[in-house]
């Protein structure tokens, strides 16, 4: 298990608000948690699939969900979003220990479309400070089957004002715009691979345009240490140890789950949550 971190990777993630740690989990992890989240999600999905699971369905995403919070029952999503090496990572990168508060497992098939654009503390909404994302590829994955894209320049700008996105290129009705100057690139990743990124970065990914391979990954959010309030949606709030944080406040300018869900026409799929309007209305 590798459990030290480099000062080159946690000086570049200060200063670009994002790193890459290649293979961080072994093969065998990613098999086992690869075939562990498609069982699940093939036998309904244990009540975690955001809108259900519709096998008969033609929009791939319908038959494969995301997995939306698992760790609040699953025993193998709590061990990822506490692993150790992620919580050596992350306090390396801030100086103190953060907390978890989200893990999301995405399957995205072939045809699937992708996510728009977005910045992840606009749902979560940690303050002070910001979240962070731990990002592992459970297969390899590149620009043909929907690989992650960052704007490299935006960890450090405030939230910005999205737009609506393309709904047949993303399953997320909103986008951010990528500030002038600024460029989206792709993160190509082998199965293990971490990305840790912060909650200002602009990010998303395109549909996987492949024929026969899926895009399976699993992530975990948190929140700084020295934050005392994060959205209504992220409690229970869990330290390192698996205790939960008593203290917290519910963040009143809302935030909620990461995105909100479209079809393929813009239509909203699941009703918005009155957190979620506040995120909207802050906007
Ligand atoms: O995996 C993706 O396509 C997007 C994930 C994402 O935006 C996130 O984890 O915040």
């Amino acid at each position: 298990m590798k459990l030290e971190v480099s000062p080159k990777k946690v000086a570049s993630y200060r200063r670009h608000g994002y790193t890459l740690v290649r293979g961080l989990f072994g093969k065998r992890e990613t098999k086992r948690l690869r075939t562990y989240f498609t069982d699940m999600v093939e036998r309904g999905g244990d009540g975690w699939a955001e809108g259900g699971v519709h096998p008969e369905s033609d929009d791939p995403l319908k038959r494969y969900p995301r997995l939306l919070q698992p760790h609040r029952g699953d025993e193998v999503a709590m061990n990822y979003m506490v692993d150790e090496r992620i919580r050596n990572w992350l306090t390396a990168f801030y100086g103190r220990e953060p907390y978890a508060v989200q893990t999301m497992v995405y399957f995205k098939p072939p045809g699937a479309r992708g996510q728009a654009l977005h910045q992840d503390q606009r749902y979560l909404r940690a303050e002070p400070g910001t979240c962070m994302a731990a990002w592992l590829a459970l297969e390899d994955i590149d620009e043909g089957n929907g690989c992650l894209t960052i704007v490299p320049g935006t960890q450090d700008v405030p939230m910005l004002c999205p737009g609506t996105s393309d709904s047949t290129m993303s399953f997320t009705g909103d986008q951010v715009p990528v500030p002038k100057k600024l460029k989206e690139i792709p993160v190509i990743m082998k199965e293990g691979d971490v990305l840790f990124f912060n909650g200002s970065l602009v990010h998303g990914s395109g549909p996987n345009l492949s024929k026969d391979r899926f895009r399976r990954i699993i992530v975990g959010h948190y929140i700084e240490g020295s934050s005392d309030k994060v959205a209504h949606y992220y409690f229970p709030v869990y330290r390192f140890d698996r205790s939960t944080v008593d203290g917290l406040e519910a963040n009143p300018w809302g935030g909620g789950p990461c995105g909100v869900l479209v079809d393929k026409n813009g239509r909203q799929v699941i009703e918005m949550t009155g957190e979620m309007e506040g995120a909207k209305a802050a906007h």
